[in-house]
Order: structure tokens, then sequence, then C-alpha cells
């Protein structure tokens, strides 16, 4: 089954077309991928910083211009976006706003390792500031695409227990139905965090784990196994096919101290398609859904996955 004809079936038209949209900006940046280094560094620094602080890349900047042209004429009255300050109004008519981190994983656009693009619908209430400061409990919709060995799409919406997955065709150049019913197996020996941080993790984390790698004679009674690729929805495409828990704490780096990833636009759609399947998405005592943002760019620490190792983990903070 095609992107839309699945649209068609099962989201309302304003959903439909702003993913539509978005799914024609995710062709043309997986195009761009591909031919990364072929004319330019895509993964070179340009010379600026986002919002946060972080340096961008050439195919940061791009990927967002992309997307914004294609949200043209789909509904999106506004977007908000990991490399801008402030929302960049689209349609004044339209009904919904799409948060988007435009490439995730930038770090790895230089070394051919999957990346992608993260985006969240919430409701439009006119006023485009206070649009960014919904709960994530707000949106209507929610997924990622991912751009590696095969360009994937993986979405959920509120009103719809169905996560599904689909895999861009390159014979017919269409997002075709590869998953649906997609569930997070409750329990897990695979988990994957940056583990060169641990010194500067706080002591629940630290619990945490050392009661993971005491493996088999340990409390737990079973050997894990790690993965990190350094972009989140690589590892979340991997765990929403197979099962395991990501894990991004706050630790006591400077401007970590309340985590590294950001709640409205990568956090948030991926603690969506989380519950929808049946996992956990926590900041360590609260869902991650819960959460009302401050500002558009707050950091959040990032738990998700299978349910019994994110139960242990808020355990582990109470
Ligand atoms: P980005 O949106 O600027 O690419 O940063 C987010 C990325 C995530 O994709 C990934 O999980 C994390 O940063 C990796 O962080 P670290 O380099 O600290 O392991
Ligand atoms: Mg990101």
């Amino acid at each position: 089954m095609s992107l839309n004809d699945y649209l068609n079936n099962n989201a309302p038209a304003n959903l439909a077309s702003v993913i539509q949209g978005l799914a024609e900006a995710a062709k043309v940046i997986d195009h761009l991928v591909r031919r990364n280094g072929l004319a330019g560094d895509l993964g070179s620094d340009i010379g600026g910083t986002n919002s946060d602080g972080d340096s961008q890349k050439a195919l940061d900047v791009r990927s967002e211009e992309i997307i914004i042209e294609k949200l043209q004429n789909t509904g999106a009255a506004a977007l908000l976006s990991e490399e801008q300050d402030d929302p960049v109004p689209l349609s004044p008519s339209g009904d919904v706003i799409v948060a988007v981190d435009p490439l995730d994983g930038s770090s790895n656009i230089s070394v051919n390792v999957t990346i992608g693009t993260i985006f969240s619908i919430l409701p439009s209430h006119g006023d485009a500031a206070a649009n960014s400061l919904q709960k994530g409990r707000d949106q209507l919709g929610a997924g990622f695409f991912t751009y590696g060995p095969q360009t994937t799409l993986i979405m959920a919406f509120a009103d719809h227990d169905d996560v599904a997955c689909f895999t861009l065709d390159p014979d017919q150049g269409e997002f075709v139905l590869t998953r649906s019913g997609i569930t997070i197996p409750e329990t897990t020996k695979e988990f994957a965090i940056n583990s060169a941080y641990a010194n500067h993790w706080f002591e629940p984390m630290q619990r945490w784990m050392a009661d993971t790698l005491a493996g088999k004679d340990g409390p737990l009674g079973q050997d894990y196994r790690m993965r990190w690729v350094g972009s989140l929805v690589s590892d979340a495409w991997r765990i929403f096919q197979r099962g395991g828990v990501f894990l991004y704490p706050a630790d006591q780096r400077k401007g970590n101290e309340t985590g590294r990833l950001r709640l409205v636009y990568e956090a948030n759609p991926i603690a969506l398609l989380a519950e929808k399947s049946g996992g956990k998405a926590t900041e360590g005592t609260k869902a991650i859904l819960d959460i009302m943002p401050s500002h558009l760019h707050q950091r959040v620490p990032l738990f998700f996955g299978a349910r019994s190792e994110i139960d242990r983990l808020e355990n582990e903070h109470r």
C-alpha cells in the first residue's frame, strides 16, 4: 500500500496533507544525502550556530529550506525548527503547526551513517509563540524519516492505534507500507547509551547501569548488548523494529544538566511513537508527553523503549 493510500484510509485530511509535504521533502533530502561528497561536503560547518548553540552543517540548513518549501500550501500554519529561534509562518489559515529537527544526527552526515528528519504535528491556536509551548500529549501525529541503507518513515497519529513503517521504493519513487502494528517488546537485553559520559552521570543513571553491567551474575540475571549510533533516529528505528531501550540522561557537563535532546521536536515525537507502540518514554520521573515546555528549544533527559527497563529507571529516580 502506498503512503498516500494509507493516509487516505487512516488520517484526517489536514494531517495527510502535511505528511505528504514532509514525505516530498524527505525524498529531496534523501537525494542530496546520496550525492553527498560528489558536489561539496554537506557535513561541513557553514560557520553559523543554531538557536541552541550547535554549529550548523550545510545539510542542516538545506534540509530546513526544503521542508519549508514543501510545507507551503499543505495547510500548516507555521514551522517550529531546531534551526530557528522563532516560529516560521506558513499559511495564515492553517490549522496545524509542524515542529521539526530537519536533520538529526548532524555529526554523522560526513561519515555515511544513518541520519534523519523528526517531526511533530500540533494543533494551531493562532498565536505563533504560544503554539510552540504545548505538551507532547497535545500532538496530533508524529514520526521520523531515516536516510540510511534504506529511506524509511515511521509515524503514528494520536487518534489512531497503529504505528506504521514505510520504505521509499527507489523504483517507484514512493513510500510504501512495509510494517504496521509496531509493538516494542516489554523486556529487552539491548540498550543504547553514550557511556563515555559515565563519570558525569547522576546517581540514578549510575545505579541503573551498575545493575545492567553486572550481567547474568547480577540482580537482573542476564547479560546485555549495547548499541550507540549517535543519530537518535537510527537508534530509535532499531528499537521500533526489534525492541530495546534508549537512554540520554542529564549529566554534570556544562549545558547538559537538563539533558542533551530537545523536548519539542526530538523527545515528544519519539515519545508519542513509544507510547503508541506499547513502550514508555520518561525524563526520569515524569512521562515526556506530560511536560509543559517553557521554551521552544528546551532540553530534556530522554529514556524510551521497553517498559520493564523504563520502569527500572524510574524506580532509580524515586
Ligand atoms: P543533532 O540534532 O544536532 O544531530 O543532535 C542530536 C543527536 C542525536 O541524534 C544523538 O542521539 C545524540 O545527539 C548524540 O549525542 P552524543 O554525541 O553526545 O553521543
Ligand atoms: Mg537531533
